[in-house]
């Protein structure tokens, strides 16, 4: 059995789950230390593994092309990005893999009714049994095809979403058209409603729609739907979804916390049984190497990367320092290398913290390794890293709210 115990914040600091020690246990057993860092390395990276097919399709020039990239973090204009066009560009069906993430593919699918892919032949060519979900867009109106296409998909039991977007074109031609009586929220509420009647009017009791613009995803539903998507993937696709898609929500990132807090006492066993690199003044070893791998891990999953957080500057309009200084990003002093992480743990006062917290008695009676006390230290530390950084990436997602809800506001105290 796994041993557990709680740390100062009452968190359990080292519960393995039972089918994993003895995997790990096994390996140890059979190859020793390479074997057990093997069996550690294949668990964490197992959601890379699980494939995830999310068909997107609908009218030309829906915005079909545009999502796909947008939930890839591109543009049109990037070479691997899904050709956008302002005539018909999708004509066949086309796979786009996530570019961080290959396990997790968008299909792009003419929608139903072009010549090549009339409704007889629609679910053989774009072969209808390999996806997990089917997003039908519109940029107007449902059509008889979309309706149809969703009761197929019924059929089967699989999910599918309506989406309508092109919201910010709505927006912006009421302004221009209403100047003085222009509302940003009544012309989303009217374009829900219309969606919804559509709907209902054929026959699709509750349906839910998600209303976005490709062009802002931090805005509107775009979040949403992928938190829908993730709430109702599989649950063994629901890790590797999670962990794969790069929009973040707050529900996201509790999401993705979650499942990292879980890896936390995988990637521990690992770096403790390494357990090479001294930390000054201290009576524990830790593989930083590991430690560091982990770290950065974290950084890109709730993008705390640079390249993330100067997007995230872009986006509110302030520059890079400006965000930094305004939203205290603690994330930013956690070092990015070896070294720096190692400084990094004795300056979380390991030396005082030890003795509380490292009552926690070694995961694996079998290992004749003195790291229990390494164990626990990583433990701790990494489990206070994900804090720092969850608390940062929550205070990203607050400020680009806060923003979204002013532009709301001030069309609403307009009104
Ligand atoms: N304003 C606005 N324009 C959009 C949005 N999504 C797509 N567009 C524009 O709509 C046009 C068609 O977009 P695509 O993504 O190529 O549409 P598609 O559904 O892939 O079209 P086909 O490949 O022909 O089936 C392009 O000019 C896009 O720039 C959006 O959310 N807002
Ligand atoms: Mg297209």
């Amino acid at each position: 059995m796994a041993s557990s115990g709680p740390d100062q914040s009452g968190r359990n600091v080292s519960s393995i789950p039972d089918p994993l020690e003895h995997e790990v246990n096994e390996a140890y057993k059979k190859r020793g230390i390479p074997g057990l860092k093997e069996a550690v390395e294949r668990k964490l990276n197992l959601w890379k593994t699980v494939p995830l097919n999310i068909a997107i399709t609908g009218d030309s020039g829906a915005g079909k092309s545009c999502y796909i990239n947008a939930l890839r973090g591109m543009t049109a204009d990037d070479k691997e990005a899904a050709p956008v066009g302002v005539v018909q560009t999708t004509a066949e069906v086309k796979q786009y893999p996530h570019p961080e993430h290959k396990n997790l593919i968008l299909w792009d699918l003419p929608g139903v009714g072009t010549p090549e892919f009339t409704r007889d032949s629609y679910l053989a060519k774009t072969n209808f049994e390999r996806y997990d979900f089917f997003l039908v867009f519109t940029s107007c109106r449902f059509t008889e095809n979309d309706m149809w296409l969703a009761q197929q998909i019924r059929q089967t039991g699989k999910s599918f979403y309506f989406i309508r977007t092109k919201i910010d074109s709505d927006i912006s031609n009421n302004k221009q058209s209403h100047p003085r009586t222009h509302s940003r929220v009544q012309v989303l509420h009217t374009v829900r409603s219309d969606c919804m009647n559509q709907l209902q009017n054929k026959g699709f009791t509750n349906p839910e729609v998600f209303i976005i613009s490709n062009f802002d995803v931090n805005e509107f539903d775009f979040g949403q739907l992928s938190e829908r998507l993730i709430q109702d993937a599989p649950d063994i696709k629901r890790e590797a979804l999670t962990l794969s898609l790069t929009i973040l929500t707050e529900n996201i990132i509790r999401a993705k916390e979650s499942y990292l807090r879980k890896r936390i006492f995988i990637v521990s066993i690992a770096s403790a049984a390494a357990a090479a690199v001294p930390i000054p003044g201290v009576e524990y070893v830790v593989d930083t190497a590991i430690l560091l791998k982990e770290t950065e891990f974290y950084r890109k999953q709730l993008r705390l990367d640079n390249t993330s957080v100067q997007e995230n500057a872009a986006a509110l309009n302030i520059s890079l320092s400006e965000l930094q200084k305004r939203l205290n990003l603690e994330s930013q002093t956690i070092p990015g290398t070896a070294r720096g992480l190692l400084a990094f743990f004795v300056s979380l006062q390991l030396s005082t913290i030890a003795k509380t917290v490292l009552k926690v008695a070694l995961p694996f009676v079998s290992w004749k390794i003195s790291s229990g006390l390494s164990y626990g230290v990583q433990v701790f530390c990494l489990n206070n890293i994900l804090d720092i950084m969850v608390n940062d990436a929550l205070r990203i997602n607050a400020a680009m709210n806060i923003v979204f809800a002013r532009n709301t506001m001030e069309v609403i105290q307009r009104t």
